[in-house]
């Protein structure tokens, strides 16, 4: 395996490949696979595009060519950040038939986390969309390669003026032989949804998520009839491979790639293609619901939507058998592996208020306490996973791993949870400091350290407020500067902006506080902002402080000192921002 990844113990992975569980997949390989198999069936559609099995596997061929011929070599990390297009699919399965390794990057993502992914992957390419939604990645990727010694080469689609930018289309030569990957070895990395102020990367091996889309597609029951609408972003692993892009192919159905999830786009889309799945994340359903009281678009292909990402409520899932006419099935996931998903025949109220139950038998769950003793059944505590889809290890991040997971393997998910009788999972909240917006996952102490730079700000600590339309918003309490003026929200969202961080990170609201609140043990208590930040009537008048020696200082994790004392009443000072927003996050909610 990659080196600063962290493997399987070698008797676990060789369970799994006797049980038939890795059953030594090359993803590389697939596209000729499934030509050999589907031929002129339609494999991907998108706008007026229809690409069949046949011709995907030939332009993979060519671009894994190309690739090469660019100098692309076999364990090579390469940043893929592309919209839902055809070129994703080709480009991601020729990096793979290369041996190179993409890093799934959102089209959200500016210079702040393109840095860091280039330099934590240590990437000898970017790929981007040139101009997309009014931002010109060609320019960032330029801004980067003078920046980062190991980045030689960017591909950009669409026109550009640099000697030093590969059109895509260039990309392309008459195919050649290409030695076999290693099916145990890292084939793509996802993105962590993050606890910490930087994102992970995970690696996916190409046996692991070979098997996550094997067995979510079985159970799907998906046929070559069938046909899948990717709404949310391909990069997504819900939209990737549960079993979404990946699955629909190895079954031979067909995949609409949607431009973005808004319900106009999509409910078109599913009456002319006639799709039978799709997946959403719950803010998407909503939507969705509330414009099917206008619309009168033919939804009746529509068999199932999989709804995940983040909390449903039950009187939302209530409503989409009756008024969308399809089953539900709920999905908890993570980039980081495990999968649960209520199955076709589920009681109807297991269905609205459980997740259902792993989508492996080789899936290990156990909620255990602060002391990590399990507890028992119906009991909420934290839910700890490992199995043959599931990260052992986060790369490059030995610290972090050692805290991340147990002695014997277990992944810390930070989801609080807790079972049922027969085995069903119920997501209760989390122990993880991060906001849900959409679909989007936010790291609190990543917002916390670019606020902390901020002029004027003295300390910081990001909670989510719930929110009617996104589930939640990124609320920021701060203590400004005793010398300097307190920046307004305005002010605040230009500086994160101007510093290169994605928009959908920006906080909704700030108010300004004398201080923070503090747990017995000295560390910012979220708990108390939280629930000030859901109730701005509240006194913001914290328990005193218990450590008067404490620093002014505070620190971007929640680990850290802040402002000690007692503190008067609210001395709110940014207006928060309250309009909301009409279409939902998880990387749709770039602007520009
Ligand atoms: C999916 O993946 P990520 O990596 O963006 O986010 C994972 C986290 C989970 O740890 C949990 O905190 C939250 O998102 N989450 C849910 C949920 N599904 C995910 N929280 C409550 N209810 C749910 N149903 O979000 C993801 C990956 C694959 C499939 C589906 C979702």
């Amino acid at each position: 395996m990659l080196e600063g990844c962290t493997p399987w113990p070698a008797e676990t992975a060789g369970r799994y490949r006797r049980e038939g569980v890795w059953n030594g997949t090359d993803l590389g390989s697939l596209p000729r696979a499934w030509a050999d198999r589907y031929g002129s069936a339609t494999a991907l559609v998108a706008g007026e595009t229809r690409i069949s099995y046949t011709e995907l596997a030939d332009r993979v061929d060519r671009r894994a060519a190309g690739f090469a011929r660019q100098g692309v070599e076999p364990g090579d990390r390469i940043v893929l950040q592309l919209p839902n297009v055809p070129e994703f699919v080709e480009v991601a399965f020729a990096l793979f038939r290369a041996g190179a390794k993409p890093v799934f990057s959102l089209t959200s993502h500016r210079s702040n986390e393109i840095r860091h992914l280039c330099e934590l992957s240590g990437a000898t390419g970017y790929v981007v969309p040139g101009v997309f939604r009014g931002f010109d990645h060609t320019a960032l990727a330029l801004e980067m390669t003078a920046e980062l010694p190991a980045l030689r080469r960017i591909y950009a689609q669409g026109e550009h003026g640099s000697p030093a930018v590969v059109p895509l289309e260039a990309v392309d030569a008459d195919p050649v032989e290409l030695p076999a990957n290693d099916p145990s070895d890292v084939a793509f990395f996802l993105l962590s949804g993050g606890t910490t102020a930087l994102p992970k990367l995970i690696p996916r091996t190409h046996d692991d998520y070979a098997y996550q889309t094997r067995t979510v597609g079985a159970l799907a029951g998906l046929t070559t009839e069938d046909v899948y609408l990717a709404a949310l972003p391909v990069e997504f692993n819900f939209t990737w491979g549960c079993p979404g892009v990946v699955g629909t192919l190895a079954a031979g159905g067909t995949v609409v790639l949607a431009p973005d999830p808004t319900a106009d786009d999509c409910f078109a889309l599913i009456e002319r293609e006639r799709v039978t799945l799709t997946s959403v994340v719950p803010t998407v359903a909503r939507l969705w619901l509330d414009e099917r009281e206008w619309s009168d678009a033919d939804l009746s292909s529509l068999k199932v939507l999989q709804i995940g990402g983040a909390r449903l409520e039950p009187e939302l899932a209530a409503r989409v058998t009756p008024e969308l006419g399809c089953r539900l099935q709920q999905v908890f996931g993570m980039a980081e592996g495990l999968l649960t998903m209520s199955r076709p025949d589920d009681d109807p109220h297991s269905v609205l208020h459980t997740q259902g139950r792993p989508v492996s038998p080789f899936d290990e769950v156990k909620i255990v306490d602060e002391r990590g003793e399990e507890v028992p059944v119906g009991v909420t505590g934290e839910l700890l996973t490992r199995g043959p889809y599931t990260l052992r290890g986060y790369y490059r991040a030995p610290e972090h791993n050692a805290r991340a997971f147990t002695s014997d393997g277990f992944y810390r998910t930070g989801d609080l949870a807790s079972l049922t009788e027969d085995g069903r999972l119920i997501v209760q909240g989390r122990l993880k400091d991060v906001v849900i917006r959409g679909g989007d996952k936010i790291a609190a102490g990543e917002v916390e350290a670019h606020l902390l730079s901020c002029p004027g700000v003295a300390a910081a600590a990001v909670v989510p407020v719930p929110d009617e339309f996104l589930g939640e918003r990124i609320y920021a309490f701060l203590v400004g500067r005793p010398d300097g003026e307190a920046p307004s929200l305005a002010d605040l969202k230009a500086a994160l902006h101007a510093r290169g961080l994605a928009d959908y990170k920006l906080p909704d609201r700030a108010e300004f506080v004398a201080d923070l609140p503090l747990t017995p043990l000295g560390k910012i208590d979220k708990k108390v902002l939280s629930v000030a930040a859901a109730d701005p009537s509240l006194p913001r008048r914290w328990t005193p402080a218990p450590r008067p020696e404490a620093t002014s200082e505070a620190t971007p994790d929640t680990t850290s000192e802040a402002t000690p004392g007692t503190a008067p009443d609210t001395t709110s000072d940014a207006a928060p921002d309250t309009t909301p927003e009409p279409v939902p996050s998880l990387s749709t909610s770039q602007k520009g």
